[in-house]
């Protein structure tokens, strides 16, 4: 057993010094200036209730955008981890901050960061959880990171540059750490900004012991375009990131059973990871006794083909919402602490994932396209005494820098490409001038093989080019066909030039030196 002999016990949490600190401030200080910006890793708007037809409830992070605003159209510009959490700091497109894709990027953490931006206008700054950007955290007071993707169950964290192992479930730890910053480690007379970031749900979605089995009852229903043919997609029929193809029995769905008979493409590149997992005794006791029957009553149906797809589907969905209550909990734990603690009234809260995900969608898992589901990514913004209710708004994770800053006070630099979204959230205006979006997706070849491609969206048609060893083009009316099954690029319609001449303004605005003639 690895783990070692550190618990993080979260002290009993303190009411009355928060409250101190509300109503010691003047009036002017009472202003909304606080940041909880909470990122979770890979988490669809399909599966949050705010949204929606959803497959869960989520009260607590409802609650957010209940008191505060939805955003019914909120995109990131790369959708992929590293590369979506660098434009998210930034405030910058991948092209210019450098960091493209998870492959062999490493931050540059000597450039201009909203944390750093904050911190030298005086804010005390701490980011837990996720990073996932190589370099050491830079622009933080306090940092405890997860290293690189992060365990479930017992993860090591870097705390300040020290490394330890913590025993528990990451999604709890990480919230532990949250409260224990806010509560005992930072200046309290300072306004601050807590980067709170879960590696939560990402593959291969490992529930808490707890929520085991929450949703075993649940009837799901397959996506319709669950057995998708990628007609007239060429990229999309090359892709890695099938349920029924590419999601591996053992590593993914956890049917690593004790007679070994269970074989799978994972298991000569990845041995049997799962079995690896850093469990203590109870926890694996647990683990088995839950998964254990599943494995037997798998084996003994033996099946084949769609319902093969079909009982790899529902597996999926059944780990992955178990994984998002324990988000949803903890999400409920920040808030009833900033509640209890009179700091609700003074900070700003967001919501947000590192990009969308595929909840069988295409019949996929994972991300990367400009597809809709990974293209989206959930933003819900509460800001005391500031609009309530859904917005339509094209908006960006580019936007999520000048925005803070902003409500910080701080003069937004030029060079940060996003737009501030404080006046919608202040109920000021409804909309941004911004018209469109520009996507790029570069990390390609590698893991899921989705190729590099970038792109432009309006409120209702894609363009999206594919490239690099490709040349395709695909163009979708959202309105007619919002699964995008139907690429009509080939329609010759007069709309393409005007897109691509928007496209083409787009790049030269943004400064991206890929262009193509077209
Ligand atoms: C890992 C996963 C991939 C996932 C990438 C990127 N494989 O490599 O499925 O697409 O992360 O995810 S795994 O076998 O390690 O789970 S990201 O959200 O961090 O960008
Ligand atoms: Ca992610």
């Amino acid at each position: 057993m690895k783990v070692k002999n550190i618990k993080l016990t979260m002290h009993m949490l303190c009411p009355i010094a928060g409250a101190l600190l509300v109503s010691s401030c003047s009036g002017e200080e009472k202003k909304p200036k606080n940041i909880v910006f909470i990122m979770t890793d890979d988490h669809s708007y399909q599966t949050i209730s705010a949204y929606g037809d959803s497959y869960i409830n989520t009260p607590n992070i409802d609650r957010i955008g209940n008191e505060g605003v939805i955003f019914t159209n909120s995109f990131v510009a790369n959708s992929i981890s590293g590369p979506s959490r660098a434009c998210a700091i930034t405030g910058k497109h991948s092209h210019k901050n450098g960091y493209m894709n998870n492959i062999d990027c490493t931050f540059d953490g000597t450039q201009q960061t909203f944390p750093k931006l904050l911190q030298q206008a005086g804010y005390e700054t701490a980011l837990i959880g996720k990073w996932h950007l190589i370099s050491e955290p830079t622009g933080f007071d306090y940092w405890n990171i997860l290293i690189g993707q992060g365990d479930y169950y017992n993860p090591f964290f870097i705390e300040n540059g020290e490394q330890k192992q913590v025993e528990g479930y990451a999604t709890t730890i990480t919230t532990d750490i949250a409260l224990d910053w806010l509560e005992h480690k930072r200046d309290k007379n300072k306004p601050f900004c807590l980067m709170l970031h879960h590696k939560a749900p990402h593959r291969t979605w490992m529930p808490e012991l707890c929520d085991l089995g929450s949703f075993d009852s649940v009837k799901l229903e397959l996506p319709a375009n669950f057995f998708d043919k990628y007609e007239g997609r060429f990229a999309a029929s090359a892709q890695e990131m099938g349920i029924f193809k590419d999601m591996d029995l053992v590593y993914d769905l956890k049917m690593a059973d004790k007679e070994n008979e269970i074989h799978s493409s994972y298991l000569e590149k990845w041995g049997r990871k799962l079995y690896e997992q850093d469990f203590t005794p109870e926890q694996k006791t647990l683990w088995d006794a839950y998964y254990d029957p599943i494995i037997a009553d798998f084996k003994s149906k033996k099946l084949e083909g769609e319902d093969l797809a079909v009982w790899k589907y529902e597996r999926y969905m059944r780990d992955y919402l178990s994984v998002i209550k324990s988000v949803d909990r903890n999400v409920g734990r920040v808030m009833d602490y900033l509640e209890k603690n009179g700091l609700l009234e003074n900070t700003l809260v967001v919501y947000v994932s590192d990009q969308g995900f595929y909840m069988g969608e295409h019949g996929w898992f994972d991300k990367r396209f400009m597809y809709e589901e990974s293209f989206r990514t959930p933003l819900l913004m509460r800001l005391p005494n500031g609009k309530k209710g859904k917005v339509d708004a094209l908006v960006q994770n580019i936007d999520y820098a000048p925005t803070f800053l902003e409500l910080a006070g701080v003069d937004v630099p030029d060079d940060i490409q996003g737009v501030s979204l404080l006046p919608i959230l202040e109920g000021k205006i409804d909309d941004l001038e911004r018209k469109s979006l520009y996507y790029h997706f570069y990390e390609y070849p590698s893991e899921h093989s989705v190729k590099r491609h970038y792109g432009i969206r309006t409120s209702r048609y894609k363009l999206v080019h594919f490239y690099n060893d490709i040349d395709e083009w695909e163009l979708y009316d959202l309105q007619k066909d919002p699964s995008e099954m139907n690429n009509i690029y080939d329609e010759n319609l007069p709309l393409v030039d005007s897109l691509k001449n928007e496209l083409r303004l787009l790049q030269e605005a943004y400064d991206d030196s890929i262009r193509f003639s077209y």
